[in-house]
């Protein structure tokens, strides 16, 4: 770790025995203090040295294809472990490649940092041309929660911990850290190096809510006729599993959980109105949302989704900006969910009402009328396969693997998987989130299996699945338990476009009948065909027994897809007719 300066290199005589350290030390030494186990990243100038030594002292360093996967792996790690993620790129156009996973993280509020190493400081200020010239600070700035720059090595722990505490505390987000080439090298003291190093405590401080924000959002709930829950992802990122099952128990009113909090409670639940959706929020009285944001996803609050009553919300958020920012909320209570939560179930006491049985009966009646009505869908066994046949094999596979996690990404596929599949414990599912982002899918899935030991699922569409296909590589060059299924409907959306003017394929089409399971056979990993749901749930069955790194192409009905899958309504219409 130390070393000693030969004595050439030091000015002074008697020096000879002083230890030095240096950049790429201290950088390690400070990571590995704060408890960082795992770097995801690509390697190049200057930052190739860093990671073989990061790995020699320990860390793992899991190299990818693509700087984009190795960042959206290190932003899901941090969403699973509420550590946050690390992301290694070279200068400009690594670090570019990393950035909109970075953006991407701090839309979706995952702890991660962006460590890029970047060109001299002095040529890249005077813009005289330097490798990879590219002033990275400046640009990733407006594109994440915070962004630093380290220039003199005894600041590196100093750094790496105000990038940390940024990452986790309060709202998590995407921490952009600046390390120029020229710090990995630069060797100081030893002794002063190892005093700089810095171990956060308390990285992400409770925030507990005030008494009376408490009792408001209480009085509310309980004078609700139509009460209802609403789970994001917060919810699932706080970790406070079973305080949020007390509280829906304890309450008993139906919830709905967003995407990525299916599983928070199981989706089988008796409360669970994820099958009554728009039933829920149309008729609802009073809507507590916890860890959930009134966005597009939830169609800002209002609207016709929302319905004519009047309705009164109460959130639950750590972030105060994000209270009336779309309606009004009647009962705003900030602070951590798991605190909120406590604090909330602390104030219900021993005998909080029940919901009035109208209520309750007219939303159960409803989500068993909608289950029942899926239910044979889900037994189609067409070959080509439609959405709901295939789908009706994974959804078994899932039910009889609750531990294992379920990636996801597509348009159809991903609309009608997210409601096909029932989830059974929290974080197990992980998406699109809140961009509805193309591209997130084998970097989940790699840092998903790396940071739990789970097998892993990966539900893609054949467009989506093309944005990271190229990690298929990295998935067998790490061995990880990853079965990958393509929803093969040859093309965005569906493989039937036609384009008017003949000349080139339609702009949403891709090759026919194309195999992506020859794909991993490239690298050793297992490929396998499946046409019908039957083939489709052996075959998957196989992976995850066996553990082996598989692609599945799932031959779907080219016909089967709507544009868009269930935001189709967001594509702009212009009243002037089409060409
Ligand atoms: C980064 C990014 N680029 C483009 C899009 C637009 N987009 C939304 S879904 C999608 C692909 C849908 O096709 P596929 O994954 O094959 O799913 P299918 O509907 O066919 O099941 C695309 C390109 C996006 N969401 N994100
Ligand atoms: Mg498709």
């Amino acid at each position: 770790m130390l070393e000693t300066a030969a004595p050439a290199a030091d000015a002074k005589a008697g020096d000879a025995e002083r230890k030095l350290t240096d950049g790429f030390h201290l950088v390690i030494e400070a990571l590995t203090l704060n408890g960082v186990t795992t770097i995801y990243g690509v390697p190049g100038i200057p930052i190739t040295d860093f990671g073989r030594q990061a790995q020699a002292a320990g860390i793992r360093v899991i190299s990818f294809r693509h700087e984009q996967h190795a960042g959206n792996a290190a932003a899901i790690a941090g969403f699973l472990t509420k550590k946050p993620g690390i992301c290694l790129t070279v200068s400009a156009p690594g670090f570019l490649n990393g950035l909109t996973a970075l953006a991407n993280a701090t839309t979706n509020c995952f702890p991660m940092i962006l460590i890029s190493g970047s060109s001299e400081r002095e040529i890249v200020d005077l813009q005289q041309g330097d490798y990879e010239e590219m002033d990275q600070l400046a640009i990733a700035k407006p594109l994440c929660k915070a962004a630093f720059r380290v220039l003199h090595a005894a600041d590196i722990g100093i750094g790496v911990a105000r990038a940390i505490r940024a990452a986790v505390s309060g709202r998590p987000g995407g921490v952009y850290l600046d390390l120029p080439g020229k710090l990995f090298a630069q060797a100081i003291d030893a002794e002063a190096g190892q005093k700089s190093l810095v171990k956060v405590i308390d990285a992400a401080p409770a925030q507990i809510p005030a008494m009376e924000a408490v009792t408001r959002a209480l009085d509310l709930l309980k004078s609700a006729r139509r009460p209802l829950i609403i789970l994001g992802k917060g919810a699932a990122y706080a970790q406070a599993d079973e305080q949020i099952r007390n509280l829906v128990e304890k309450s008993g009113v139906p919830f709905l959980p967003m995407s990525m909090a299916k599983g928070l409670l199981p989706d089988t639940h008796p409360q669970c109105a994820g099958a009554a959706r728009s039933t829920v929020l149309k008729d609802s009285d009073v809507v507590m949302l916890i860890g959930a944001r009134l966005n597009w996803l939830l169609s800002h609050g209002k609207g016709k989704t929302w319905g004519d009553a009047p309705k009164k919300f109460i959130q639950i958020d750590i972030e105060p900006k994000e209270m009336d920012s779309n309606v009004d909320i009647a009962a705003p209570v900030v602070g951590d969910i798991g605190s909120c939560v406590s604090a909330l179930l602390d104030g219900m006491g021993g005998n909080w009402p029940a919901p009035p049985a109208e209520w309750t009966g007219a939303v159960k009646t409803k989500r068993e009328e909608n289950i029942a009505k899926m239910a044979p869908r889900f037994l189609s066994n067409k070959s080509p396969m439609d959405f709901h046949g295939a789908l009706g094999a994974l959804r078994t596979v899932v039910k009889e693997r609750p531990d294992a996690i379920l990636v996801n990404e597509g348009a159809n596929t991903l609309d009608l998987a997210r409601g096909a599949i029932d989830m059974y414990q929290p974080r197990k599912r992980l998406d699109v989130g809140t961009w509805g982002v193309m591209g997130i899918g084998m970097g989940f899935a790699i840092a998903a299996a790396i940071e739990t030991g789970k097998p892993v699922l990966a539900v893609e569409g054949d467009s989506a699945f093309g944005f990271s296909g190229m990690e298929v590589e990295t998935i067998c060059r790490y061995n990880l338990p990853i079965c990958v299924v393509i929803f093969n409907n040859d093309g965005i959306y569906r493989g039937t476009d036609v384009n008017a003017v003949g000349s080139d394929p339609a702009i949403t089409t891709f090759v026919k009948g194309a195999r992506y399971d020859k794909m991993i056979e490239a690298f050793g990993g297992a490929g396998v065909n499946a046409t019908t749901p039957d083939e489709l749930k052996r075959a998957v069955d196989a992976a995850m027994d066996s553990g082996r790194p598989t692609v599945i192409n799932a031959v779907i009905d080219p016909a089967a897809g709507t544009e868009s899958g269930s935001i189709g309504k967001l594509n702009p219409q212009s009243a002037v007719r089409k060409k």
